[in-house]
């Protein structure tokens, strides 16, 4: 008996080494989607090895980038990163091949080169499975001889901040002193000491955002923050968070009519608002304009938006702004463009992703100097952005009714639809709002829109999920359910698409 379990310990171990060894000379075939690589956390351990290095061969040996082990918005199983460049943003897209090449490579193809001056800031958020891909990171970052900088669990605004710091001088970042010091006192140079108190819950998804919440309490003139859904309170992003409550319009888990709330998402790097028995949501457009409103009075500002921005917020911006741009989805796209107009630019994706720039940083309107430095000037900040709302609401002295009464949305509806392959979806470079292939989808959109008053919709394959997003909206919302119904049976129809849809 006692040969027996021996020799079958003996072929299981065989059996996990050959297909460990497989793994390693094939790796999957991953993508450098709208944020980076984004997986089944399973698929992605060939992957984190082949990012270390190859931020380190990003920061030329002599610069600091960064690695954010998180996937976001995405359920707990999935797991990713996103990849911080020298200037704290987002990999600059022309190393997005060179990343899926060296990811997807075999082994033996693995060139590695040294950059002994570099190094890499390695991050993770709160997953299970985040500590050991962060440590596959850190072990492709020591194959190039570069310094590893582990900041541990932060949020991925956090990561991109401690990057540019470094480059910009910092000795070390990684206490993130430096990050909560400027927060606070750039609030509380726009909210003056003695302001009455408001209270604001922050539903943190069950992710590492509570963590910042927990250390700005009791600093912040007039406002309380208390962290709702924290780790271990709440599965990761289910039924809770800034992607939950934008997307399907419902109250987060521990929803608390009667008390202020905001969400964000996984990695703190979304903010959405929400309030009332009926349930109301003021998304990333809503923040836009408010924001654009009040920093428009002091300074030429433009906005730039997805296609997923809602009509009303467009019509309500088009006559407040210098101008107002769009872009296709993801803070690498918009980002940059509101980093080219006017002296401020503002991005903020109707997903609560976004931020304002203050293209003149150095020498911003003396009132609005607080504000560029509140504001994260790498990437979307949802503590951040909590900030600038709180702040603004203050000085106008407005309820979240007040705010949410600059406009009314159009009513409009998002789903989801899972298909064998969404690379068969081809959208347009300019907005990702209209199909080049297949063109009969695309057709069948325009019939189905044209045949609604007031009708939109577009389709587009996911960047950072394996499903197809399709958005619609209309005069009301039983037109805007019905046409995005009718656009996603079109994708299953026209894509061999299965279950898997979600939504409504
Ligand atoms: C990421 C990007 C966002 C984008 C979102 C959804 O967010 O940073 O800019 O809007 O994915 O992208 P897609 O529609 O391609 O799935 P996060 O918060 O998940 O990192």
């Amino acid at each position: 008996m006692r040969d027996v379990v021996v020799v079958v310990l003996a072929v299981a171990a065989t059996a996990v080494f050959v297909w460990k060894k497989r793994r390693r000379q094939r790796p999957p075939q991953l993508k450098y989607g709208t944020a980076g690589f984004r997986a089944d956390a399973k698929l992605l351990w060939v992957a984190m090895e082949r990012v270390g290095i190859l931020a380190a061969i990003r920061g030329g040996g002599k610069k600091a980038t960064g690695v954010m082990v998180t996937a976001s918005h995405n359920p707990e199983r999935d797991n990713g990163c996103k990849i911080v460049d020298t200037d704290g943003g987002m990999l600059a897209e022309a190393w997005e091949g060179r990343a899926e090449e060296l990811a997807r490579a075999p082994e033996a193809e693995v060139r590695v080169p040294r950059c002994d001056d570099g190094v890499v800031v390695v991050g993770r958020d709160t997953r299970r499975h985040s500590r050991g891909l962060a440590d596959r990171v850190k072990r492709g970052v020591a194959r190039t001889g570069a310094r590893v900088l582990d900041v541990g669990v932060v949020t991925t605004p956090q990561l991109h901040h401690c990057v540019r710091e470094l480059n910009e001088g910092a000795a070390d970042a990684s206490d993130l002193f430096g990050y909560y010091r400027k927060l606070v006192e750039a609030y509380n140079r726009i909210v003056p000491p003695g302001t009455p108190t408001v209270e604001l819950c922050v539903d943190c998804a069950g992710g590492v955002g509570a963590l910042a919440v927990e250390k700005l309490r009791g600093l912040l003139n007039g406002l309380e923050l208390v962290a709702v859904n924290r780790v271990g309170d709440v599965e990761l992003n289910r039924g809770c968070g800034a992607e939950f409550v934008q997307k399907e319009r419902k109250p987060p888990r521990n929803y608390d009519p009667r008390r202020r709330f905001c969400c964000i998402d996984g990695d703190a790097d979304r903010l959405v608002y929400c309030y009332g028995r009926d349930f109301r949501v003021l998304d990333g457009d809503k923040i836009a304009a408010l924001l654009a409103s009040y920093l428009g009075e002091y300074c030429r500002v433009g906005c730039v938006q997805t296609a997923y921005a809602n009509g009303a917020s467009t019509a309500y911006l088009s006559t407040r702004v210098d101008s107002l741009a769009t872009a296709k989805t993801g803070v690498k796209h918009v980002h940059a463009k509101a980093a080219d107009i006017m002296d401020v630019g503002i991005y903020f994706e109707p997903n609560g992703h976004g931020t304002v720039l203050f293209n003149n940083a150095k020498s911003p309107p003396e009132r609005l100097a607080p504000f560029a430095s509140l504001a994260n000037q790498c990437v979307g900040d949802a503590i951040a952005d909590a900030l600038l709302v709180e702040a603004v609401l203050k000085l106008r002295n407005w309820s979240l009714e007040d705010w949410d009464a600059i406009y009314d949305d159009l009513p409009s509806r998002q789903l989801k639809q899972k298909i064998p392959d969404r690379a068969l979806l081809v959208p347009d470079e300019e907005t990702e709002s209209r199909l080049l292939h297949p063109e009969t989808l695309q057709l069948a959109i325009d019939d189905l829109v044209s045949k609604t008053p007031r009708g939109r919709a577009f389709v587009r394959p996911s960047g950072t999920e394996d499903v197809v997003r399709i958005y619609a909206e209309a005069a009301s919302q039983p037109d805007a359910d019905a046409l995005a119904r009718a656009c996603q049976r079109a994708v299953a129809d026209a894509c061999g698409g299965g279950g898997g849809g979600g939504g409504i």
